[in-house]
């Protein structure tokens, strides 16, 4: 089917916990990706965007009801992890930036020892409970200037390759290149902020290396200009079309669904009205069939909200936004602070099991 004519089903009131499994045992619930969270309402977006109606999950109009499926089933374990957390999850990907200009503040490439400094790093955040190092050479906050590949791997190989026996590792990069050189030092991800879009050669990389790839929603294709007056006819739909497109074309290229997670890229092209709305419809993505990454740490929008200016004093509105996505069953979560993000999942999830 194109892809400008397919019709969405958006889950809306989603639950959890107790009230959940009550909702799906009655037959008034439908579990979300398999559980533990529920949905009772969703909302039908017929193929020109328009809400064709809001309804029961007990009462949907005749020929809907097949459009359930990828909301229902449970997608793949993601590079086939299991949580640290537990299951249901979410997992937690740790971020190790090897950049002297990331926004979050945190890169170590400023030390003496830049290498050294970012094994430290990685160490202490699998310690603190993350599943997934991501490790990557170049910013790509709004206005960062591109990294010669050369640099990019100089910066993070050596990382990678002693930090992929201590935890799976992800390969933060755009460059073709890059993803055969990480991949070849032991990681065991990909994930692109273009969503293979950068480099021509990219999805044939991922697809021989048989590897998980993570494919992020971006507005164009030039970190530099992508906030320039960010528009969209309705951010939630033009960000699930776009990822939609994107895993059509990787399959196409010869990298199956079931290694696929998708990210809605919070901050890459976004202003903070797009960026809230993107985590509040964030269940209408799970209708792709694949798990759903969420980066929203210490990002641009946590400081309008707040109005803290510096990213690294960003973590408790960076925990709230962790949690929200949880909820809304995003199924890793991109962070700086892995030690808080894990503390605060840990009661989220006891209190929902309670
Ligand atoms: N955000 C950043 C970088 N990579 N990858 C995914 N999948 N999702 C994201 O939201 C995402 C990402 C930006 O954050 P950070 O790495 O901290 O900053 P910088 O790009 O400035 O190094």
């Amino acid at each position: 089917m194109p892809d400008g004519a397919r019709r969405w089903i958006e889950p809306l009131a989603v639950i959890e916990g107790e009230a959940a499994a009550s909702a799906v045992a009655a037959g008034e619930g439908l579990p979300l990706l398999g559980g533990p969270l529920a949905f009772l309402t969703v909302r039908l977006i017929a193929a020109d965007g328009s809400t064709a109606g809001i309804h029961r999950v007990d009462a949907l109009p005749v020929g809907w009801d097949r459009l359930l499926d990828s909301l229902v089933r449970p997608p793949p374990a993601f590079a086939g992890l299991v949580p640290r957390l537990g299951p249901g999850g979410p997992l937690v990907m740790g971020i190790v930036n090897l950049t002297p200009d990331s926004f979050s503040g945190d890169g170590v490439l400023r030390g003496p020892d830049p290498a050294e400094a970012a094994i430290a790093q990685g160490r202490a955040i699998v310690e603190a409970g993350a599943d997934i190092l991501d490790i990557g050479g170049e910013s790509t906050r709004p206005g960062a200037a591109p990294v010669p590949v050369e640099e990019e791997c100089r910066r993070i190989l050596p990382v990678i390759r002693a930090l992929a026996a201590v935890a799976p590792v992800s390969v933060d990069t755009r460059n073709a290149a890059t993803m055969r050189a990480a991949l070849e030092a032991g990681a065991r991800i990909v994930n692109d902020v273009s969503a293979l879009r950068h480099d021509p050669d990219s999805a044939a990389v991922v697809a021989a290396a048989d590897a998980p790839v993570v494919l992020m929603h971006m507005l164009g294709d030039d970190p530099r200009r992508m906030q320039d007056a960010p528009a969209y006819a309705d951010v939630a739909l033009d960000v699930a079309r776009f990822l939609a497109a994107r895993v059509a074309a990787a399959e196409a290229a010869g990298i199956p669904r079931e290694r696929i997670a998708l990210d809605p890229g919070i901050g890459f092209g976004k202003t903070l009205d797009h960026n809230l709305a993107l985590l509040r419809r964030l269940p209408l993505l799970a209708g792709l069939g694949c798990p759903v990454l969420v980066g929203a740490s210490r990002k641009a929008f946590i400081g309008r909200l707040s109005g803290v200016a510096e990213a690294g004093r960003r973590m408790p509105g960076s925990l709230a936004a962790a949690l929200l996505a949880a909820a809304r069953g995003a199924a890793i979560l991109r962070v700086h602070d892995v030690a808080e993000t894990v503390q605060a999942l840990r009661v989220a999830r006891a209190v929902a099991a309670a």
